[in-house]
């Protein structure tokens, strides 16, 4: 069992809870080794077919513990903080990136730093309307990190990316969602049924489209459009043999919803 973060499966949805509430889940060490291990079961578990990442109480994730010892000079001697990001959350957005299903980040409350970058390292992020964003990482003297500078102008364009990173203001979520920074916002009182429900949609949706539309998608930020083209074909040959292709075609042709396996 974990002691810092909730996992259950169940229905083919992976539900992966930050629980640190008093400190609004701000992430320590023990946390990161963790969300590591919690991951691998994901990766390794054919059953579960989506993952929908949260918080326990009134925030999503506060980013770094910053009271951790490591992140100040003890006895003259300089953090290192590149040191925790090659150790912590560098594996932590490669594995949510190449994760094989689908990830949802349900963001209960306030995401900030690091919290922050990680819910847009989700495919999808639900944000309930209390929930706000905040690239906090200006007000400590340092940059985004977490894929932040990479996820921030891709998704609300340098503008708006510049401003919050400089600014480190607080964006609540119905602006986010209105910006494109995320998916969608939901009242309060509906925002738990709305994740539910989210996640049992997908975890019937055929997985591996899903998640090469996922790799398709970000390859592009860095492809010519030939290569792209090139890629595209490549993941709809391998796609084109995959049993949920099979089935979602005879589904079609056959005038019935398909079921899909994953496979
Ligand atoms: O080293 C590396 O390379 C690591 C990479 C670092 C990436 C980062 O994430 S850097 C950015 C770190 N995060 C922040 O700077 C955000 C810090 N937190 C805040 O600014 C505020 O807490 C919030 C704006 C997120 C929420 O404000 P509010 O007023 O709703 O709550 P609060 O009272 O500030 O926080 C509640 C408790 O959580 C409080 O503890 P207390 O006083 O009740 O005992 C507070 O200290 C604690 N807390 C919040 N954030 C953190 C934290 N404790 C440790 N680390 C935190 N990041």
């Amino acid at each position: 069992g974990f002691q810092h973060i909730l996992f259950e499966a169940r229905d083919g949805v992976a539900r992966l809870t930050l629980n640190r509430p008093d400190a609004l889940n701000s992430l320590t060490d023990a946390m990161h080794i963790e969300l590591r291990a919690a991951l691998d079961q994901v990766q390794a578990d054919p059953a579960i077919r989506v993952l929908v990442l949260s918080g326990a109480g009134r925030g999503f994730c506060a980013g770094q513990d910053l009271a951790d010892p490591g992140m100040q000079a003890v006895d003259g001697k300089l953090p290192d903080l590149g040191d925790i990001v090659e150790r912590n959350y560098k594996p932590l957005v490669l594995r949510l990136q190449n994760l094989r299903v689908p990830t949802v980040a349900a963001v209960n409350g306030v995401a900030a730093g690091a919290g922050a970058s990680l819910a847009l390292a989700c495919d999808l992020v639900v944000a309930a309307e209390s929930a706000s964003f905040l690239q906090a990482f200006s007000k400590i003297g340092l940059i985004p990190d977490t894929g932040a500078t990479w996820a921030l102008p891709q998704r609300v364009g340098m503008a708006r990316a510049m401003g919050l990173a400089l600014l480190a203001d607080k964006l609540p979520a119905a602006r986010a969602a209105e910006w494109g920074l995320i998916w969608a916002c939901v009242a309060d009182g509906e925002f738990r049924a709305h994740v539910d429900a989210l996640a049992a949609r997908l975890a019937a949706m055929p997985t591996k489209a899903l998640v090469r539309t996922r790799l398709a998608m970000h390859t592009a930020a860095s492809h010519t459009l030939e290569q792209q083209l090139t890629l595209e074909g490549g993941l709809m040959r391998e796609l084109g043999w995959s049993a949920d292709y099979a089935e979602g075609v005879a589904a079609f042709v056959e005038k019935r919803a398909p079921r899909f396996s994953g496979a």
